[in-house]
């Protein structure tokens, strides 16, 4: 298993970003504290300057674990179950947009808060159905480009669907493409699985990418999560992909990032 970090081009709300406000920083930061991966969260492509990028990763030998995309439903309000069809249909571009940026870094992209919440009423059918028929054409788009998706359990006080990984697998069948994976994240998970091995097993060729974060956000090893249950359900199943640390930067940035990768690393 490899090991990433999340980083934010932008200033953001969202608080477990370990680097924030550019990106060259917290890649030479994170390659210095031997991670493998960077994670960016974007809200859009348009942030970022891709050769720069390419550049800097290069320099610094990191590579690009995934582009997190849920700065756009926080900050722009779209996603894939909003009740009018201009949003849904800019949701989708936005997504398409990530795709096509994603494929230069042949990196996946993730879609945890852009698939939306559904309404509590007779139309939550309706917007289930919008959610599937967003990520088939967005997976679509990214097989073409050669790019996985994936889509994360998020906990119930922050969307009120997909918030477990029974909920993520009877989703994938519905969407029925070869590109879209499980993606689960052990704070949300924390939350909301009754058994964190249980739960990986079930997932057993489903999950496609991981956070790993402690249950309190900070850096793996602050909280109560037993990270070695975790770990050895995961190499049960045989996942080889990223170990993304998506944590509140505290301490301190410096601290956290260095400290979440001692922690993990000792573990695997
Ligand atoms: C994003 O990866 C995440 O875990 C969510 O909590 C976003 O709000
Ligand atoms: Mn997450």
């Amino acid at each position: 298993m490899k090991i990433a970090g999340v980083i934010s081009v932008e200033e953001t709300k969202f608080g477990p970003i370990l680097y924030k406000g550019g990106f060259e920083e917290g890649i030479r930061k994170l390659a210095e504290f031997g991670y493998d991966g960077v994670e960016i969260s974007l809200r859009t492509p348009e942030l970022i300057d891709k050769e720069r990028l390419k550049k800097v990763l290069e320099e610094n030998k990191i590579s690009l674990a995934g582009i997190g995309t849920g700065q756009a439903a926080l900050k722009d309000g779209l996603t894939f179950t909003d009740p009018d069809e201009r949003i849904r249909e800019k949701a989708i571009e936005r997504i398409m947009e990530q795709i096509s940026f994603a494929s230069e870094f042949s990196a996946p992209v993730i879609i945890g808060l852009m698939r939306g919440s559904l309404p509590d009423n007779s139309n939550r059918e309706k917007a289930i159905y919008w959610a599937v028929d967003a990520c088939k054409r967005c997976c679509d788009f990214a097989k073409e480009r050669g790019i996985d998706i994936y889509i994360e359990m998020i906990n119930r006080y922050e969307v009120n669907w997909l918030n477990n990984v029974s909920e993520g697998k009877e989703f994938l069948k519905k969407v029925d493409k070869d590109n879209l994976f499980l993606h689960i994240d052990t704070f949300h998970m924390n939350i909301e699985e009754s058994s964190f091995k249980e739960s990986i097993l079930e997932a057993e060729g489903l999950i496609g990418y991981v956070h790993i974060v402690d249950s309190n956000r900070w850096a793996p090893g602050y909280g109560h999560i037993n990270f070695e249950e975790i770990l050895s359900a995961l190499k049960e199943i045989g996942y080889e992909g990223f170990l993304s640390l998506e944590i509140f930067p505290l301490p301190d940035p410096d601290t956290a990032a260095k400290k979440g990768i001692e922690f993990v690393r000792k573990l695997l």
